[in-house]
């Protein structure tokens, strides 16, 4: 196993639109087990292919309160949402220590293939249900600072703009 480096806003390339996995092989299976790794060494709660400039609909979770439950979601697709809308506080590993409110589906229904390229449909509500839906949006290129005022997503951009360039002057 490895641990992939993950993208931060605003790198162009998270918005990228990842295209379908065409068939779960090895190299998905070593790229799901790596994404893994790099979620749990990154204490996140899941982790999408887009975060790590691999562009197929590939996405990892673990929202159990153990850390014991890893979850592999191939072409995953939302099959259901629940009308009830709920309002939670996000955070994302590519826009490091920025965190704000986001209004998403309360609970929905994902239908998507298992690491072993098995069918499987799966309800989630709570901290699941935001982090899938959380997921799914960067396999379609979008960040959820986009669902934040221009004015808050540009103060974040300029920040991260800023600590990228110290970042490289300490090299
Ligand atoms: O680790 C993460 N925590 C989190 C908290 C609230 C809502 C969404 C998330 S997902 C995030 C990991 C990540 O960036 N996944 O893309
Ligand atoms: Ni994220």
């Amino acid at each position: 196993m490895a641990r992939l480096t993950i993208l931060r806003y605003p790198d162009p390339r998270l918005h990228t639109i990842a295209r379908p996995v065409a068939d779960v092989d090895e190299r998905i299976r070593r790229l799901a087990d790596d994404m893994l790794e790099t979620m749990y060494a990154a204490e996140g709660v899941g982790l999408a292919a887009t975060q790590v400039d691999v562009h197929e609909r590939l996405l990892v979770m673990d929202t159990s309160e153990a850390r014991d439950h890893p979850l592999v979601l191939i072409n995953p697709e939302l099959t259901w949402c629940s009308e009830e809308m709920r309002v939670a506080e996000e955070g994302c590993l590519s826009v490091p220590a920025f965190y704000d409110k986001v209004e998403r589906h309360a609970s929905v229904k994902v239908r998507a293939l298992g690491r072993d390229g098995e069918p499987f449909e799966m309800h989630a509500e709570g901290l699941a249900a935001v982090c899938v839906q959380h997921e799914i949006d960067h396999l379609r290129g979008k960040v959820f600072v986009e669902y934040l005022s221009a004015l808050k997503r540009d103060r974040i951009r300029t920040k991260l703009l800023k600590k990228a360039r110290e970042e490289q002057r300490d090299d």
